[in-house]
């Protein structure tokens, strides 16, 4: 679950686990609402099969208690017929709304309003915008604690230990946005729960998918790929903002990256 947290000026929205949480962080984009209804759509199913498996269990259990005369059926063509078809139906059920959320993932947005290259490396992501006139790059390695003045990020709510960067990928809230993936050395994930998003970065190949992030916030993520060393320090952290701030935001960014990032860090808007 999201938690929305009082930042300084901005009202912001965290896609962050929770200490102890079991559930699925809250959705962002509309590719993680289809995954939460599937899922809602599974249990449903599930949940009955389970009740009926451990009914049937007792009751054969309390049945044979202290009986030595075991069943000798060998042919039960009712019941198999039943047991056949029973999962057949089930599993047709779960199949099509299953293949629509994985279409619906795939799917290739024509017109996507930014493309963003993502290169994986040990162990820090690094991010490529491509916009006509706009070409750079820049590196995104985890917030160390003696960093935490230096880049303004003292609140831990909106800035948790090793989640929290550096400089975060930043996107324009409300607008699909192409996200291709590769890396540099090794096979790394990219991922990030509350965005349903999950692809690994294979050297050498460009794995490609989309996000529209909902609400402006930060969500984080972490690499899902056992890279080496440092795997559990190279956090994921995405800002979803406006348009009109993103704007501003890619004018400073090809230029001086720390002013960019500080303009948005510092923004009277609520976000
Ligand atoms: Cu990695």
């Amino acid at each position: 679950m999201n938690t929305s947290f009082k930042g300084g000026k901005d009202l912001m929205f965290v896609g962050k686990p929770l200490d102890w949480q079991t559930g699925l962080q809250r959705s962002a984009t509309p590719i993680m609402k289809q995954i939460v209804q599937l899922m809602s759509f599974t249990n449903v199913l599930l949940f009955p099969i389970l009740l009926a498996v451990v009914i049937a269990i007792i009751i054969l259990c309390l049945n044979n208690v202290g009986n030595t005369n075991i069943s000798q059926t060998n042919e039960n063509l009712v019941l198999e017929l039943t047991w056949m078809f029973v999962p057949i139906i089930i599993l047709s059920c779960i199949c099509s709304p299953s293949f629509k959320a994985l279409k619906y993932q795939m799917s290739q947005k024509k017109l996507p309003y930014i493309t963003i290259k993502v290169t994986a490396h040990q162990w820090y992501w690094n991010y490529e915008y491509n916009l006509i006139g706009n070409k750079f790059n820049y590196n995104s390695n985890m917030l160390k604690q003696h960093q935490r003045i230096e880049y303004k990020k003292t609140n831990l709510n909106l800035y948790p230990d090793l989640l929290a960067t550096d400089y975060e990928l930043v996107v324009p809230a409300g607008r699909v946005i192409r996200i291709l993936v590769t890396s540099d050395d090794v096979i790394h994930g990219f991922a990030v729960p509350s965005f349903g998003l999950k692809i690994d970065a294979i050297p050498g190949k460009l794995n490609d998918a989309w996000i529209k992030v909902i609400t402006p916030g930060i969500y984080y993520g972490q690499c899902s790929e056992f890279c080496g060393r440092d795997h559990a320090f190279m956090p994921i952290a995405i800002r979803a903002i406006s348009q009109e701030r993103f704007n501003s935001w890619l004018k400073l960014a090809k230029n001086n990256l720390n002013n960019a990032f500080n303009a948005i860090r510092h923004s009277k808007y609520v976000q």
